[in-house]
């Protein structure tokens, strides 16, 4: 899954117009480089990012997908965790809803239910403006699954297909780098709970804290081998900004894997 930001900061400062270009550009340069899936987001859910009203995250992705529709039969995914944007991006051509609020929004189940599309509930504790602020756990890896598995029934009680839904511990969100790692550790417990397990390490902080890099663009390396780690656990999607260099090292990890490079000589 490739990362598409459409936030303003994140493409030409050129107009709507030349944006939404560059912004399909480089998605379409994410599926050339191997990513099967596109997540399209137009609200940052950074530590301390402020919340976008519904009027303007509409604006910054709709046209987006729009656009990206008529262009590609790749996977294209809605990162929002608004009812109404994850109505209208599926309107538009989206395939599937990733929310980092695992649709616990009033009517947000009801929109996967009805439009029957995929789903990826992700664990949060507390929301972006504060999450970092004091992030606890008595036993992060229990409460996390604890969370997701309960989410999972609240989904099925709402209508969903569990066959539909993916789980995620949420990296960096509300966690300290003890929380991320002992998750990253225990990865494999939460994918056996049966669902497919979406990652999303890259870029994020945890890297920079472990490595030393403060420039999330400067952690390209670590990102790839945190999401490599995490594919070896079972992780079925790896949210990435970088990928080409992460098809490269799970292409070399497949080769090791495939029983034809077990034959001697
Ligand atoms: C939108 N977004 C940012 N980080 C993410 C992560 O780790 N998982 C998911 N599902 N979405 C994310």
């Amino acid at each position: 899954m490739g990362v598409l930001n459409v936030t303003p900061d994140s493409f030409s400062d050129g107009g709507e117009h030349a944006a939404k270009d560059d912004a399909v550009a480089h998605a379409l340069s994410m599926l050339e480089a191997g990513a099967s899936i596109i997540d399209v987001g137009g609200e940052s859910t950074r530590p301390g990012a402020a919340p976008v009203t519904l009027d303007e995250e509409l604006q910054r992705v709709i046209p987006v997908i729009e656009a990206l529709r008529t262009q590609t039969s790749g996977f294209i995914s809605v990162d929002t965790s608004k009812p109404e944007v994850m109505a209208q991006a599926i309107q538009a051509g989206a395939d599937l809803v990733n929310d980092v609020n695992a649709l616990q929004a009033p009517g947000a189940v009801d929109v996967v239910a009805q439009a029957g599309v995929p789903a990826v509930l992700m664990h949060m504790q507390g929301q972006p403006e504060n999450m970092q602020d004091q992030p606890s756990y008595d036993d992060v890896l229990s409460e996390v699954s604890d969370f997701l598995i309960d989410r999972v029934r609240a989904c099925q009680r709402g209508g969903i297909d569990e066959a539909c839904l993916v789980l995620d511990p949420g990296f960096g969100f509300g966690k300290k780098l003890a929380h991320n790692v002992a998750l990253l550790r225990g990865l494999a417990q939460i994918v056996d709970l049966g669902l497919p397990v979406l990652a999303g390490l890259s870029r994020k902080s945890m890297l920079g804290t472990l490595t030393g890099r403060q420039a999330p663009e400067a952690r390209v390396s670590a990102s790839v081998a945190a999401a490599l780690l995490a594919s070896q656990a079972g992780a079925a999607i790896l949210r990435v900004h970088d990928v080409g260099p992460t098809m490269d090292a799970l292409k070399v990890w497949l080769a090791l894997s495939d029983s034809a490079f077990h034959q001697p000589h």
